[in-house]
């Protein structure tokens, strides 16, 4: 059963990017493929309204605008103003593009902690917040890392993001140390205001699991449930963002006003359009969050509970995007494995709807999507150049070279029950949030439509019998009005010029689907057509790749100061002070050195650790090192490493050496000579 049109009004929104970067392909996969959910229901008569805006508060913007000299309320409004700019040239058309400082998210926020407050969801309780005594300041969120108490792997203090991903609530992490100066963080006690988020487990349940969108977003949010849920401190020590009801040194978690910006942006759009936002947010019109697959905590467990709580209406659907690999490689500002919109993409000439077409039908959205310039390139130059583009081309300067118009023939029921059998399956598509198999069974019609044009021979019929050779010619300009609409939510501004190209004199945009089954009204002029994609050549691929190494290798250098380190690599788990202290380390003096008979890596060594006997310890070194000139050498031994037979010989202890990327060894040695048996620590 389809589910659209309905006469439910849907209200459609975007996690809001963070006013604090740049827009990069990593962005879009959210924004596109929501742009085209929209343009799609719009075709089929649903009733639609798409906003987002700007996430302004928190500690990153903060931090940022402090590293920049700047003030947050300048930050973002550049940041603000280029993602404004850089959504309408990709064709993404909000409804409302606000920011989460306007009044309106300011008020309707405080409305709802006032009341979640009322209604005795919040409560005071006195933590452990992590605090700088040399900066002087309480360390909210980004303010301070440390220890992620769950797997032990780096996190910041909201987040940890390099292991498990978890959220982390104030005092949480371990080891705290201040971001700002680098220096140990002490946790001090501090009232703050929690959410009982814990109350809500039944209605999540009962929430998530009619919850529509994609199934990665319910069922990561249900197993999340099944632990247990603890209530979220939702107040900071900043003076930036919106503040909490009655405490002016406070201000309300990132994570609370962010998602209101919903509601406000909406508030907006009602505003200007004289409309209701109530429908959507108090009534049971329907919300569907497009958003990044790594937010789905937040907008599947925290905050529908808040919104229950204040009395509003919850989600509809959550559909989360899959991660974005650049090149395959996990993408990275600072590693340089990123694609910027604008400098990347449309500062050298190519067109957004391209890329629309690559994010939408790369593979589907739960799932992994690399962007690399080579398949870009390859699936332009097969699918838009090869088939949609030669079909429409081909149709159209045949039209033009014989007939000036679209020349009279019945339209075919074959044509009409083709046309019709995509547009039930592209709408299947679309309720289900696949937009790759909405653009490959909108491909198929094209390639149904160059099977159709070839095997009929237009080019023969036209000297045979011109009236059988208009009717082939009307029936390929029908399929490629349907394409047309089919299109036009991936290539908004492609199908724009193409419609028009067909005789069309209607918007595409708001022409609905249905309309593909118009026939085409012969008679109708058509001017000589013009080339819709052009092939990528080998050499722009080329230069576009060229850049992007660049920018990998240029992070590089600026990461490692010596332009050669190759790789970040992952620090290992972070131990303690009494991990390291168990680790005896000391100077000694190679007295002898030789070959291990047996191995091509190993040396024998006899080192002099001050000890009343040498130390037999075996080294992997002889593939770059002589045993001559070993001899006489200081290192650092580790002498306190369990004995081990390497190829036959004991080995009682470590020599420390580096390993370059090559393999090679580069041994370590004390600054200056010193005593054979010289502690290190
Ligand atoms: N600003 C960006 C992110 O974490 C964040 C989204 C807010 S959505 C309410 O992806
Ligand atoms: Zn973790």
């Amino acid at each position: 059963m389809s589910q659209f049109p309905s006469d439910k009004p849907v209200l459609v929104t975007c996690g809001l990017p963070y006013a604090n970067g740049m827009a990069h392909v990593g962005h879009l996969r959210t924004y596109i493929p929501a742009d085209i959910f929209v343009r799609s229901l719009k075709k089929m008569g649903q009733e639609v309204t798409f906003v987002c805006g700007s996430d302004t508060h928190g500690t990153p913007i903060v931090f940022n605008a402090e590293e920049l000299n700047t003030t947050p309320k300048e930050l973002i409004k550049i940041y603000h103003k280029h993602f404004d700019e850089t959504f309408k040239k990709v064709g993404v058309k909000f409804d409302a593009f606000g920011t989460t400082d306007d009044p309106t998210n300011h008020n309707r926020t405080t409305d709802i902690v006032n009341k979640l407050i009322e209604n005795g969801y919040v409560f005071p309780k006195t933590i452990e917040i992590a605090y700088c005594s040399s900066c002087d300041r309480f360390l909210p969120d980004r303010y301070v890392k440390g220890v992620c108490p769950h797997c032990k792997k780096e996190a910041r203090g909201d987040e940890c993001d390099q292991g498990c991903g978890k959220h982390l609530e104030p005092g949480e992490l371990e080891s705290p140390t201040c971001t700002t100066c680098g220096g140990p963080a002490e946790y001090r006690k501090q009232e703050h205001f929690f959410f009982k988020l814990s109350e809500f487990k039944d209605f999540l349940i009962e929430h998530l699991e009619k919850l529509g969108g994609t199934t990665n977003a319910r069922n990561y949010a249900l197993g999340w449930i099944k632990q247990e849920l603890t209530d979220w401190c939702i107040t900071r020590n900043l003076e930036w963002g919106v503040k909490f009801p009655g405490h002016d040194d406070l201000v309300v978690y990132v994570w609370v006003d962010a998602p209101i910006g919903y509601i406000a942006f909406t508030e907006e759009w009602a505003e200007a359009n004289n409309e209701s936002w109530e429908k959507f947010w108090k009534d049971d019109g329907r919300i569907v969050h497009f958003i990044g697959g790594d937010i789905i905590y937040h907008h599947c467990i925290f905050w529908p509970a808040m919104l229950k709580g204040a009395g509003y209406s919850q989600p509809w659907a959550v559909v989360a995007s899959g991660m974005v690999k650049i090149e395959d490689k996990t993408f990275s500002k600072s590693r340089g494995y990123v694609v910027w919109v604008g400098e990347d993409y449309l500062d050298h000439g190519f067109h957004p709807d391209l890329l629309r077409y690559y994010l939408a039908s790369y593979t589907s959205h739960t799932k992994e999507l690399n962007f690399s310039w080579k398949v870009f390139q390859d699936k332009i130059n097969t699918e838009l150049v090869g088939v949609f583009g030669n079909f429409l081309y081909r149709t159209l300067l045949f039209t033009f070279k014989n007939f000036k118009e679209i020349p009279e023939g019945e339209i075919k029921k074959e044509t009409l029950d083709e046309i019709a059998k995509t547009i039930e399956s592209t709408n299947e598509a679309m309720e289900n949030y696949e937009f790759k198999k909405y653009a490959d069974t909108a491909m198929a019609l094209a390639s149904y439509g160059n099977t159709y044009f070839q095997s009929n021979e237009p080019w023969k019929l036209v000297k045979e019998d011109k009236d059988a050779c208009g009717e082939v010619i009307a029936n390929c300009i029908q399929i490629a009005k349907a394409l047309c609409l089919l299109f036009e939510p991936i290539l908004p501004e492609k199908m724009e010029d193409a419609w028009e190209q067909i005789g069309m004199e209607t918007d595409v945009h708001t022409a609905g689907y249905a309309e593909g089954l118009v026939p085409v009204v012969s008679g109708t002029a058509l001017a000589k057509p013009s080339i819709l994609f052009e092939k990528i050549e080998d050499e722009k691929t080329e230069e576009m790749e060229a850049i992007a190494t660049g920018r990998v290798k240029a992070a590089m250098e600026k990461e490692s100061g010596t332009g050669k380190k190759k790789e970040i690599k992952e620090m290992k788990e972070l131990i303690t002070f009494d991990d390291f202290s168990k680790l005896d380390l000391r100077v000694g003096t190679i007295v002898n050195a030789e070959k291990i008979k047996k191995s091509k890596k190993l040396l024998r060594l006899e080192v002099d650790l001050g000890e009343e006997n040498l130390r037999q310890v075996v080294a992997g070194i002889a593939l770059t090192h002589d045993p001559e000139d070993v001899k006489g050498k200081q290192v650092i031994v580790l002498v306190n490493l369990e004995p081990a037979k390497l190829c036959g010989v004991e080995s009682h202890g470590m020599v420390l050496a580096g390993v370059d990327d090559e393999g090679n060894a580069i041994l370590l040695q004390p600054e200056k000579e010193a005593d054979a048996g010289t502690n290190i620590g």
